[in-house]
């Protein structure tokens, strides 16, 4: 049998893949996102299909239900909310991991018949700065560039972008196209020092929220230097510039001169920007300070040059272009053009067609806290993780007597809260197209039959539709059908010029549809592709502002959130997959060394804000910026309650585009005393509640690990894990120094390891790694049972981080190559094969083979 051409269902890279019948996943190599190109989570893709934990039957108050029954529960619920609060009651909160159509599906169910503005997606979160900004710059939401541009480049510009480790194939296509062309530079504008900025030519550690201060600098330096531009708004746009040069930012003088210089001088200059720029409460402006700098030298939509927003979700395109932002219509449409609104209205065959915008997110769960939602339909996302002020956002869940969640996993954060759980197919299983930060639209296809009774989203919105009396609006036969309705709508548009536009492939039979191969709008007519666009541009004031929140003594530092490498989000699908936890197993703080006093290295933490806490390890790490703290997003109350971090994120908004402020709260950090640290491992998971700091992770071979802090007396927390571990017929080989706090064991059974225990009253306790390898041993010899309980090896190594995931490569492997003359990626790579397979750990090599050049100190 063929490989299936499907679509990597994690990062709006886009890159496409071809699955073998067995499950093996491996880049597609005509696919123009990536040719042939993958990285560690779409390598490891083949791993999350048998995902432990679907969501296989429908079910209505946390019982079993046909769905015909949990079908009629939605529509009565919906029926109730808006006969009691009317259409401004009821709501949708979607998502860019939604397929096209199943997103279509949902906007126009919301705005074309329940009559409501209310559908907003995570998309708020990610990409609305940049909607707005490019709505404000172009009049429509427009990406000019394309992914060639950034090999095109002599300059490429990092704004808030870990582009290693979140969209790791443009990292890749970039690095190439530097390897072959060195004369290009890269500059990353950061806080952090990232694995971005390994190997780039400068990095820009600004203070946190000041990026708008930086490029109005610069486009008063490009002015000065003699750039003019004709299009509307540029002095408005100086004006708002103000005397500033950059100086606020807080980045040494030295270094912006150079930046501003090499600006100037270099024509072909991409600046891609990501979510340091838009979960800002400036996050608009500072879209619109960007493009400002392009339109001054007339680098738009120009080989080799242009703005680029890079969106994060695998279909956060999609969503902009069905219109399921609270904000916008549908196909590009105006709600400002009453022709457009009408033609909309006709077409659907929609009198109540929603008359204007509606919540968006932060206000949606807002007005459910007050009671003001009555039904609320959320379709993958996981709001009690990702919104910020997490904790009011579970208790406004809590209030909404109609709340849906249509899922593929049985147990999430917001799974648990819902009323009626609808089981939704999965990547692999469902049907339809993505598009990602290139404009260009693939085909996701499946390969695999439907798990329990799961169906597709359109489906399921159909199906209530259909219970609400308007069946004839929502009779697909499948997302073929919604697919030439999509492209139709954007048609609607004409005579009025949109650049979306789809009415090219309005007219595509099921089969062509079948066998769509990827393709980039606009598509006028059937057989055209779309390019680069430049299109008219104005300048925008942006006016220079700090964050929403100030430092305070209280609360001095400035919280950082984002992403690790090799998790996605919430964590459904890669949590479960060990070799891709073993990068940063985890919950981690990192703060800079010099701000850390009185925080142990290692120690557990709190990482307090005026709106709540969340506990982590602590780590010192020079790479974050003074005044800073980093937390990573992920973590949830299925792997670690305390480490989840929108507990402290503050919900300030972007006035524009009401995108919240995901990335500057005011925190302080305190250390958390503990009577013990440990960790126990064992075959199966004990859950996240084994003492008052917990972890749980999945481990190599089906070791969970748990790691521990605890307020109780040591002894007594050893004598009642270990009662937790107990297996039938197992013995325990035990050692113990209480007077000094220490207290391991080991659990056997015909010399098969079954669980460790290692707790201690310092947190620095022996690598887990070596311990989780003896798990696979058929037999622990006598001896090495010392060695055991000593956590490490007699002789030997001590255990190290893993660094290529690929090759299961740790840094102690990779130091001694570099050690014995390997002093090239290439020559590491030959002696150990890390970073052989995905390429994704190239920058930690790097940083590696940087750090063993600095000389021993004499
Ligand atoms: N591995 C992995 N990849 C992913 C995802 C994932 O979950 N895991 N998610 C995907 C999604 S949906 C998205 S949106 C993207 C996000 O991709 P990115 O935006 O690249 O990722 P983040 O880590 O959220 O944030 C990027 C950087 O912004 C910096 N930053 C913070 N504040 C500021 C500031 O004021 N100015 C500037 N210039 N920088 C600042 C942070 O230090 C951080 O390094 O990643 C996508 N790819
Ligand atoms: N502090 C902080 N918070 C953040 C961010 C940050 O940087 N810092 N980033 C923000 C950003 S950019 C984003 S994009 C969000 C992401 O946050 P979320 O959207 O909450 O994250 P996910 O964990 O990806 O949730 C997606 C869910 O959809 C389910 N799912 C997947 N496919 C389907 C499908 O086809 N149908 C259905 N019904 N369900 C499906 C998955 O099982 C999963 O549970 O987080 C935001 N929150
Ligand atoms: S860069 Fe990685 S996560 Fe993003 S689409 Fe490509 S393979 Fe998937
Ligand atoms: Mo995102």
């Amino acid at each position: 049998m063929a490989e299936t051409r499907s679509t990597c269902p994690y990062c709006g890279v886009g890159c496409g893949v071809l699955v073998s019948p067995a499950g093996a996943v491996r880049g597609d190599p005509e696919h123009p996102a990536n040719r042939g190109r993958l990285c560690s989570k779409g390598t490891a893709l083949g791993e999350t299909l048998d995902q432990p934990g679907r969501l296989l039957h429908p079910e209505v108050d946390g019982r079993r239900a046909s769905w015909d029954a949990a079908l009629d529960a939605v529509a009565e619920g919906f029926r109730g909310a808006l006969a009691e609060h009317g259409p401004a009651g009821v709501a949708l909160y979607v998502s860019g991991q939604l397929l096209t159509e199943d997103y279509f599906a949902a906007n126009k169910f919301a705005k074309g018949f329940l009559g409501t503005g209310n559908i907003d997606s995570n998309s708020r979160l990610c990409m609305a700065s940049a909607v707005a900004g490019h709505r404000r710059a172009f009049g429509e939401d427009i990406v000019p560039g394309i992914y060639e541009d950034l090999e095109l480049a002599d300059l490429v510009v990092l704004v808030g972008s870990n582009l290693a480790w979140c969209h790791p194939v443009l990292f890749q296509r970039l690095q190439a196209a530097r390897a072959a062309r060195p004369e290009m530079r890269v500059v990353v504008v950061d806080p952090r020092r990232t694995a971005t900025c390994e190997g780039a030519d400068l990095h820009l550690p600004l203070a946190p929220g000041s990026d708008v201060a930086l490029f109005n600098g610069l486009l008063r330096h490009l002015h000065a230097s003699g750039r003019r531009s004709e299009a509307a708004g540029l002095d408005a746009a100086l004006a708002a510039a103000g005397g500033g040069t950059g100086g606020e930012t807080g980045i040494d003088p030295a270094l912006l001169t150079t930046f501003f210089a090499w600006f100037a001088a270099t024509p072909r200059t991409v600046t891609l920007f990501s979510q340091g720029a838009n979960q800002s409460s400036s996050g608009t402006d500072k879209a619109n300070a960007i493009i400002n700098c392009h339109l001054l030298t007339g680098s738009i939509g120009q080989p080799g040059a242009g703005p680029f927003s890079v969106t994060g979700q695998p279909n956060a395109m999609g969503g902009r272009e069905v219109g399921a932002l609270a904000t916008t219509l549908a196909g590009h449409l105006d709600w400002d053009n009453p022709a457009e609104v009408e033609a909309l209205r006709g077409f659907w065959q929609a009198p109540s067609l929603a008359a204007g915008p509606g919540l968006k997110a932060v206000e949606l769960f807002q007005a459910a806290g007050e009671g003001r939602i009555g039904a609320l339909w959320i379709m993958a996302t996981n709001p009690a993780v990702s919104l910020p002020d997490a904790a009011a956002v579970r208790a406004a869940m809590r209030r909404v007597p109609c709340l849906v969640v249509s899922e593929c996993v049985r147990e999430s954060d917001t799974v648990d809260l819902a009323r009626i759980r609808l089981p939704a197919l999965g990547w692999g299983e469902k049907e339809g197209t993505v598009t990602n930060s290139e404009r260009v639209i693939s085909r996701q296809r499946g390969f695999r039959p439907a798990p329990g009774e799961a169906r597709p989203d359109w489906w399921a919105v159909a199906e209530v539709a259909a219970r609400l009396g308007w069946g004839e609006a929502f009779a697909w036969e499948g997302p073929a059908a919604i697919f030439r309705e999509h492209a139709a709508v954007t048609a609607l548009a004409r005579p009025a010029a949109r650049a979306f536009d789809l009415s090219g492939l309005a007219g595509l039979t099921d089969a062509d549809y079948g066998t769509l191969p990827p393709t980039r709008w606009p598509v006028a007519r059937p057989g055209e592709a779309g390019g680069r666009l430049s299109p008219p541009a104005r300048f925008v004031a942006t006016p220079s502002r700090p964050p929403a929140h100030a430092t305070s003594p209280a609360y001095p530092l400035r919280l950082l959130t984002g992403r690790l490498r090799d998790q996605w989000h919430s964590m459904t699908r890669t949590g479960a997959v060990p070799r891709l936890m073993a990068h940063s197993p985890e919950p981690v703080a990192a703060i800079n060394p010099a701000d850390a006093a009185g925080l142990t290295d290692g120690g557990l933490a709190r990482v307090a804000s005026a709106w709540g806490s969340a506990v982590l390890r602590l780590r010192h790490d020079p790479a974050v910026a003074r005044g800073a703290v980093f937390v990573p997003m992920h973590w949830t109350d299925r792997f670690a309650p305390a480490a989840r971090i929108n507990a402290a994120v503050n919900p300030a908004v972007d006035p524009h585009s009401g995108q919240p402020e995901l990335k500057h709260t005011p925190v302080r950090v305190e250390p958390v005393g503990m009577a013990w640290h440990g960790f126990a491992l064992a075959r199966r998971p004990l859950g996240t509640a084994l003492a008052n700091w917990t972890a749980l992770l999945p481990a190599a071979d089906g070791v969970w690990r748990h790691e521990l802090g605890g307020l109780e007396a040591p002894a007594e927390a050893f004598a009642r894990l270990r009662v937790l571990l107990e297996e039938p017929d197992a013995a325990w080989v035990v050692l113990e120094d209480p007077a000094a706090g220490l207290h391991r064991a080991a659990l056997l059974r015909d010399g098969r390891l079954l669980a460790c225990l290692f707790l201690d009253p310092a947190p620095a306790l022996p690598a887990r790694d070596w311990l989780v390898g003896l798990f696979a041993d058929a037999r622990i010899g006598s001896d090495a049972r010392r060695a055991l309980l000593a956590g490490a090896p007699a002789d030997g190594p001590a255990p190290s981080p893993t660094i290529c995931v690929c090759h299961g490569i740790a840094a102690a492997g990779i130091c001694r190559a570099i050690a014995a003359g390997a002093d090239t990626l290439a020559l590491v790579g030959e002696a150990t094969r890390a970073g052989t397979g995905c390429g994704s750990c190239k920058p930690e090599i790097a940083a590696l083979l940087v750090a063993q050049r600095i000389p021993e100190p004499a």
